[in-house]
């Protein structure tokens, strides 16, 4: 039997409006951009993936323009041609020629994995080994930037049983302003919700060392990324003495950072984002460091819109334990889709499709009215 091929690669930037501006330390989204991938392969299958940042450069070292062009440049023409069902070699090959680029890798791995699944009629978490849960409870992020509006938002997603989860973004405004908004709503919404907090790096271990001490007093649950994700050093004696465990997320940049990360007891919870690991299948690994060092589980977003989300869904629902649940809501933070049918949140979770592949479809006419030209 002639293998399938490869046959072509294409990387669309589509702009999407967001429900309410977003509002994180180092950027303040005012609508957000997703990197759509479509592989179409020799058997008339097509796989779709999605590559996502947040804030152009803001966030890490790939912008949605830089990936369209890695892809065009130099990602495509490598798989090109290439076994479109040999997915360990279409990476390996990726690995081998091209450094770094996780986001686009990812988006590349998960368009594989989706065509894959078609292919054999299975949902991509079958692909990966099987699921052990058909739905991941999800969080929501409050980041308008205002405590009152915070609350009445926390308020609206407890009435609507769609998030009991809440993470604040802050490390923008001043510290004690920070601190202060963030008591005032974990103390509005009390034992009826979990209140979790992001800085995004922008602490120093100075400012992070009473503030979070402060935070793990006032009952908030978990404290990500407090500082710079080069000082490791720093992330060590915080993950020591603060009362609130620390959860690393730009510390993990590639499966080889958590593996140090572990190693040097620098988080004792680990956010995983397939765009920061390469793909669903890589970003496994990561969770089998954790897992082997015991330390726990959160399931990342980048914000991606639909099929990001699903390909991370895809991949979490195959882990044993996710102690502190997921944040897949980007669909939510959008107000327009260009999948067919948009993924269905009920009851503080978000349900994973047994159909095959990713279990989505695009809209043609929606996909091609928000791409950029
Ligand atoms: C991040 O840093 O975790 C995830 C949720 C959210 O609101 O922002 C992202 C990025
Ligand atoms: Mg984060």
């Amino acid at each position: 039997m002639s293998p399938i091929l490869i046959e072509s690669i294409q990387a669309i930037v589509v702009d999407l409006p967001t429900i309410r501006p977003h509002k994180l330390a180092m950027h303040t989204m005012q609508q957000q951009t997703l990197v759509i991938i479509r592989v179409r392969c020799s058997d008339g299958i097509e796989g779709i993936g999605e590559s996502t940042t947040i804030g152009g450069l803001a966030y890490g070292n790939e912008s949605p323009e830089s990936i369209k062009q890695n892809i065009n440049s130099h990602l495509g023409p490598l798989l090109v041609g290439q076994d479109a069902a040999n997915i360990n070699a279409a990476m390996l090959r990726l690995d081998k020629a091209a450094k770094g680029n996780t986001f686009a890798k990812s988006g590349l791995e998960s368009a594989l994995l989706d065509a894959q699944g078609k292919r054999f009629g299975l949902p991509v978490s079958e692909l990966l080994g099987g699921r052990v849960r058909d739905s991941l409870e999800v969080a929501w992020t409050l980041a308008s930037g205002d405590t009152a509006r915070d609350i009445e938002e926390a308020e609206r997603m407890l009435d609507f049983r769609r998030h009991r989860i809440f993470k604040l973004k802050i490390g923008a405004g001043e510290v004690n302003a920070d601190l202060k908004h963030v008591i005032a709503i974990k103390q509005a919404l009390g034992e009826r919700a979990s209140v979790r907090v992001d800085v995004n790096q922008a602490w120093d271990e100075s400012v992070a060392l009473r503030a979070c001490r402060i935070l793990g007093d006032n009952g908030i649950d978990l404290i990500e990324q407090p500082i710079s994700r080069i000082n490791r050093g720093g992330q060590i004696r915080l993950n020591q003495r603060s009362p609130a465990p620390i959860m690393a997320d730009e510390s993990i940049e590639s499966v080889e950072d958590a593996f140090s990360l572990a190693a040097d007891g620098a988080a004792s919870i680990f956010a995983l984002k397939i765009a920061k690991n390469g793909g669903p299948r890589a970003v496994l690994r990561t969770a089998q460091i954790a897992e082997a060092a015991g330390i726990a589980l959160y399931g990342g977003t980048m914000l991606e819109g639909a099929i990001g989300t699903l390909a991370s869904a895809h991949a979490f629902v195959t882990l044993n334990k996710l102690t502190w649940g997921t944040e897949l809501f980007g669909p939510l933070l959008l107000t327009e889709e260009i999948v067919a049918e948009p993924p269905v949140y009920r009851d503080f979770h978000l349900e994973v499709p047994r159909t095959p592949g990713l279990g989505l479809t695009l809209d043609e006419e929606r996909l091609a009215f928000f791409s950029r030209t």
